[in-house]
């Protein structure tokens, strides 16, 4: 594996020359943050980003996300136009030198939490998911908010959308998804850039709206949409960990032995409850994720791709981005490299 760390850019207080400080950290995982949702993303400012990136002794590894417009999830007959500016940003992406893109197919919402401050027993910030919180929240009241979601609706506009998918049916998305692979992974192919998809976090319908990249089977339904080496998922502990009956090691084992695990997230989660969930520290008796066995089935299938710290609770009175700090994040990146040295050793 290759260890890596998301950055969200030169605003990121998060700094590159802190990252860069971390023992054994090669590459940085990254996007264009103010392009719109859609549009076609110049190559200028993808070239901008490596160079800064490369400057500081790292390279641009994963490009997290390029992100899907909802039209082409609702399935519009606006989606074609998006399709084609996604396939431009592909080969713009691919020009710059970059092989890997990650994305994700949920509606509406991106990554999904109760609370982003939950403080745990010592006294340290997590972000956690509780059911009953969720089941109860109208996601138009605004009580929630949350640094994944895409700010840029209206409150009017996301009443739409959300009714727009009151018709869409969990096949619905599947042909949606279908339509969208379909289009693009030809470009991908002639551009050589791996497609790896995420997966829903938390991995099941949240406020009604369907979400279909949940568990082995799926993921096995995704791939057969589009038969190509470059065609695969980023494998993400934390998303599919939520859910007790997806057997990680087993899943990667499966899909990475096929060669179609082209992006790593290592996180763990303690599961609370059933679909309740705290993020924890990566260590493997602070959650429910077995962080040895997954790692050594990272190890056995010879896995040479990006794997990064997830999501990192606020510890030492770090304030910042929820999940994104740099504190718990660089513990955990460390936490990885020592396993990994075990394993491989
Ligand atoms: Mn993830």
């Amino acid at each position: 594996m290759r260890l890596t760390m998301r950055w969200f850019g030169p605003s990121d207080k998060v700094k590159l020359e802190y990252i860069k400080q971390i023992p054994g950290m090669k590459g940085i995982v990254s996007a264009i943050y103010d392009v719109a949702v859609g549009e076609v993303w110049p190559k200028e400012k993808i070239l901008a980003l490596k160079n800064n990136i490369e400057r500081h002794g790292l390279t641009l590894d994963v490009i997290e996300s390029v992100p899907v417009h909802e039209d082409i999830k609702l399935g519009k007959p606006t989606r074609d136009r998006y399709i084609e500016n996604y396939k431009q940003t592909l080969r713009h992406l691919a020009e710059c030198g970059i092989d890997t893109v990650c994305y994700n197919f949920m509606p509406v919402f991106d990554w999904t939490r109760s609370q982003l401050d939950f403080k745990l027993e010592d006294g340290s910030e997590a972000l956690i998911y509780e059911e009953d919180v969720i089941s109860r929240t109208n996601p138009l009241s605004g009580e929630l908010e949350l640094p994944g979601w895409d700010t840029s609706y209206e409150n009017e506009s996301l009443k739409g959308v959300l009714q727009a998918y009151k018709k869409i049916s969990e096949e619905d998305l599947w042909d949606h998804l279908t339509y969208f692979v379909q289009a693009i992974m030809p470009v991908a192919d002639e551009v050589g850039i791996k497609m790896a998809i995420h997966p829903d976090d938390p991995p099941w319908s949240i406020f009604g709206l369907p979400r279909i990249v949940t568990n082995k089977a799926n993921l096995e339904r995704l791939l057969s949409l589009y038969d190509s080496p470059n065609h695969g998922i980023t494998m993400c502990s934390g998303s599919l960990g939520a859910n007790e009956a997806n057997d990680l090691p087993e899943m990667i084992r499966h899909f990475g032995g096929q060669g179609r695990i082209h992006f790593a997230h290592a996180r763990n989660i303690k599961r609370t409850g059933p679909r309740s969930f705290q993020e924890s520290a990566h260590l493997s008796e602070a959650g429910s994720v077995n962080m040895v066995a997954m790692l050594k089935a990272y190890h056995d299938i010879g896995f040479t791709g990006p794997l990064r710290p997830d999501h990192g609770r606020m510890i030492w009175g770090e304030k910042g981005r929820p999940g994104y700090g740099l504190y718990d994040r660089a513990l955990g990146a460390t936490y990885l490299n020592g396993i990994w040295e075990a394993v491989s050793s």
